[in-house]
């Protein structure tokens, strides 16, 4: 038996080289070794105001640059998350064995309510419940994550913990995270102290999947870095220049220590200009298997629709035995 692998991201944003080297590309080569489900939170993304226009076409978006990424929709089950309802119904249970307290802690729920201060809705306080759900529905074992969501993980096995606790073992497995060696956290390229973030106003700080090659040079070139010559790892002294080397590393499957090796008595803007080469070429072919995708809705509906159908037979497993657990009828 294959262990259970199950990940999204919330819609919202563009998906940014900090989502496909924290997440996808985790995703990409864990396809082959495990039972992978991945899908878009549709859902999450509603805890903060959405265009509707804009949400239907950006979920639409997303799903292209997964199989763009290299996500195979055979090889793994992908979906959207509203598409399989199991995911808010198993939502509502876990909702009453949380208490408040626990959720008041979250960094993230503290820090989206300073960011939306007229929209702090009960839905961004209770986001880490349906993503327990998300997680618990399909007997997950990993989880892969980057930092930011390792207090939601840690969450989650808590509730699995209210639940044994009130109804006994046996209904959800125990999931753990999956953290890759390298590149879990890839850092904004104006501001290298905070996390690139898809959903950043400035997108000056993010270098985009989908953006054109002449953006992507433009945004790696004028990345901050400190006023040194040395191309050293140093993610302490040197937050941007060491943040250039691990994109580096990642895309080129070289170690930093041949990078520092290879850039040896030259320039910062070395480095820059190879390095925004590198993105272009990397990110070309996705562009133009994106592209081709965006052309054709019927057929990204179609693949959509038979991910949710597998999903659904697996989720539907553990939301029968929870309904019966809890003392619900059979319908
Ligand atoms: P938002 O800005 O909307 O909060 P985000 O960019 O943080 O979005 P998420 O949807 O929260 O992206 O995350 C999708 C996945 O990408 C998660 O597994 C997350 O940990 C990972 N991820 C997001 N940003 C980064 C980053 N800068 N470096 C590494 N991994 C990241
Ligand atoms: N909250 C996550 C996205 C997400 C998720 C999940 C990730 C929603 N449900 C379940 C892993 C497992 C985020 O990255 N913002």
């Amino acid at each position: 038996m294959k262990k259970i692998i199950l990940s999204g991201s919330t819609v919202t944003g563009d998906l940014t080289l900090g989502n496909y080297i924290g997440a996808i590309n985790n995703w990409k080569q864990l396809q082959d070794q495990y039972d992978c489900l991945y899908f878009l939170a549709d859902l999450h993304a509603l805890t903060v105001y959405q265009d509707p226009k804009v949400l239907r076409e950006r979920t639409y978006s997303f799903f292209a640059q997964y199989i763009a990424l290299g996500l195979d929709p055979k090889k793994n089950i992908i979906f959207n998350q509203s598409h399989v309802h199991e995911h808010t119904e198993l939502a509502w249970i876990l909702t009453c064995l949380t208490p408040m307290g626990y959720l008041n802690r979250m960094t993230q729920f503290k820090e989206k309510s300073e960011k939306h201060v007229k929209n702090i809705n009960a839905g961004l306080f209770t986001y880490p419940i349906l993503m327990a759900a998300d997680i618990l529905l399909y007997q997950t074992d990993l989880v892969p994550v980057g930092e930011d969501q390792r207090q939601h993980l840690e969450l989650c096995r808590d509730i699995v913990g209210f639940f044994e606790n009130r109804y006994g073992p046996g209904v959800f497995k125990m999931p753990e995270a999956y953290v890759g060696k390298m590149g879990a956290r890839i850092m904004s390229l104006q501001d290298p102290d905070k996390k690139m973030s898809k959903s950043d106003e400035n997108d000056k700080n993010f270098v985009s999947i989908i953006d054109d090659a002449k953006k992507i040079e433009k945004k790696i070139k004028s990345a901050t870095t400190d006023s040194g010559t040395d191309i050293k790892f140093d993610p302490e002294n040197k937050a941007g220049l060491s943040n250039l080397m691990t994109i580096y590393s990642v895309l080129s499957g070289k170690s930093i220590a041949e990078l520092e090796k290879a850039y040896e008595g030259k320039m910062y803007g070395h480095l820059k200009v190879d390095l925004a080469e590198l993105v272009v070429e990397t990110l070309k072919p996705v562009r133009e298997k994106y592209d081709d995708l965006m052309k054709n809705k019927d057929h990204l509906d179609e693949l959509l629709k038979s991910g949710a159908d597998r999903a659904q037979v697996k989720a539907r497993v553990t939301l029968d035995q929870v309904y019966k657990t809890v003392g619900l009828l059979k319908y």
